[in-house]
């Protein structure tokens, strides 16, 4: 695996385990919708997650919870782009949660470092938005699209079938020139998968990290730890930080999450654990 993970002006390095931290400017995300959607709110709490220890922060305007409606890419960009300028000197790469190729070169001319997208860049121009720019990149896995993907998710091997669609799509960035040092891989924990194929996915990251590229992952509040433990998006906190620790120890070197103050402290205690 490379030693550093290149963001635009950014170079972030791969020896300890780095923490995203999430600021969702939308009015129905599934565990924060509406609280961040003020510009003034989104700028606050983008701060404070600063102040936490958050090593990138992903912002996102467009939730991709299960059901939700998609929103145009203009409505996308009138709700990053105030939020965008205001951390357009901040000391860490801000990534934007996206899979519109539009909203994508309005969010790295604004000064975004890296695009997040659950689509893996497969809409139509996505790859070339990304490829013009020395932006970092996530490529996540999804089975279907938001609206439908948890109605009735199969796979026959589920590890296998995620690690090969995600060499796929490394295969598709590097022919479109964008280099390896750039891009981050994610199973995307939640998006067309049940309770069990997100826990193979889980006891599966070893196999996922044989393809050398950092990963990303990303448990945070989401319902499969709530259908384990009965707890609404805002009780999961404990479930969270459990199953960031079991990412951890399985490979996973970047970690999306709501509570970057907590996190640290997991990523503390397993550093110490690993002598890292
Ligand atoms: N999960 C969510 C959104 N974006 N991106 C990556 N790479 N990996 C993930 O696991 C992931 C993601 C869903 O979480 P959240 O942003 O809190 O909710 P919503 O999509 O409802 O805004």
């Amino acid at each position: 695996m490379n030693e550093y993970l290149r963001c635009g002006r950014f170079r972030l390095a791969l020896d300890r385990p780095l923490v995203m931290g999430i600021v969702n400017i939308t009015p129905d995300s599934f565990s924060d919708g509406g609280r961040f959607l003020d510009p003034g709110a989104a700028i606050a709490h983008a701060r404070e997650l600063i102040d936490e220890g958050a090593d990138i922060l992903d912002l996102g305007a467009e939730s991709t919870r299960p059901g939700a409606q998609p929103v145009s890419a203009a409505e996308e960009i009138g709700r990053l782009a105030p939020v965008l300028d205001a951390l357009r000197d901040a000391p860490l790469p801000v990534s934007v949660d996206t899979m519109k190729p539009e909203v994508m070169r309005a969010a790295l001319d604004r000064g975004a470092a890296m695009i997040n997208d659950v689509g893996a860049l497969a809409a139509p121009g996505a790859l070339d938005a990304v490829a013009a720019s020395g932006c970092g990149v996530c490529l996540m896995h999804m089975q279907g699209e938001p609206r439908t993907m948890q109605a009735a998710p199969h796979y026959d091997d589920v590890v296998g079938e995620v690690k090969a669609f995600l060499a796929a799509r490394v295969e598709a960035c590097e022919r479109a020139g964008i280099e390896r040092e750039r891009i981050v891989i994610d199973p995307g924990f939640g998006f067309g998968k049940t309770v069990e194929h997100n826990f193979a996915l889980l006891r599966g990251l070893p196999q996922l990290a044989q393809l050398g590229l950092p990963l990303l992952a990303g448990w945070s509040r989401k319902s499969s730890l709530g259908k384990i433990t009965g707890r609404e998006p805002q009780q999961r906190l404990a479930a969270s930080l459990a199953a960031a620790l079991l990412a951890l120890q399985r490979g996973a070197r970047i970690l999306r999450v709501h509570d970057v103050r907590e996190t640290r402290d997991v990523i503390a205690v397993w550093q110490a654990a690993e002598k890292r």
